[in-house]
């Protein structure tokens, strides 16, 4: 212990301790888009591979996105959503899909 402390152990510091300030990364959702031509079981795929989705919830989100042209499949810090970005772009054009996948700020 400091010699300038002169309370009891344990409590120096206690009245005067702020919050430290924690920042929060900005977040960025990462959608995919309906096109014609994909098919539904490669969605599907995409979604539990990509996303961790067990196949129910990934069947659900593909059958969302055919319907309304567009879903958030998650919210990632930058980093993490360009890179699944960049995978998912990456596996459809090598299996020579339309399938887009892409990141906005929340
Ligand atoms: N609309 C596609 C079809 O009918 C299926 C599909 C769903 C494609 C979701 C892309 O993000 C997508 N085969």
């Amino acid at each position: 212990m400091s010699d300038k402390d002169d309370s009891p152990e344990g409590e120096a510091g206690v009245l005067t301790q702020t919050r430290p300030k924690t920042q929060r990364p900005p977040l960025y959702k990462v959608l995919i888009l309906n096109d014609d031509y994909t098919p539904m079981e490669f969605v599907v795929h995409v979604l539990e591979r990509f996303f961790g989705l067990n196949h129910a919830q990934a069947f659900e989100l593909m059958l969302t996105v055919h319907k309304k042209g567009v879903a958030v499949v998650g919210v990632f810090t930058y980093e993490i959503a360009e890179t699944k970005v960049a995978q998912v772009m990456d596996f459809v054009r090598r299996h020579q899909h339309p399938l887009q996948c892409t990141l906005e700020k929340e």
